[in-house]
């Protein structure tokens, strides 16, 4: 998969804003009622990830989950961690 350069990656997510990137990842920071729900919204995640075989960082700060995506193959951006984040933006409910 095509390592995505910095305006090529700006461009895509003017779009569906919410996503920043940061060197060569895009983050997102979720903000939930409690912890619980962060934790659930997390465990979408995961099952999702397994689905697809792509891996988000995650940290959770009680009620706060910040997804961190990039392709560590092509040590960068790809359409894989764009499509993800999308998926991740739909399980957020
Ligand atoms: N997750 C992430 N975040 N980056 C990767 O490059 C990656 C992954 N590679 N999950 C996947 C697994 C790869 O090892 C398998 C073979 O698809």
């Amino acid at each position: 998969m095509n390592k995505l350069s910095s305006p090529e990656i700006e461009a895509r997510l003017d779009k569906s804003s919410d996503w920043s990137a940061l060197g060569d990842t895009i983050s997102r920071t979720f903000e939930f009622k409690n912890f619980i729900e962060a934790m659930e919204f997390v465990n979408r995640v995961a099952e999702h990830a397994e689905e697809v075989q792509h891996h988000p960082d995650i940290l959770v700060r009680w009620n706060r989950v910040t997804l961190t995506l990039s392709t560590h193959d092509a040590g960068g951006v790809t359409e894989k961690d764009l499509v993800f984040a999308q998926a991740a933006d739909a399980l957020r409910r």
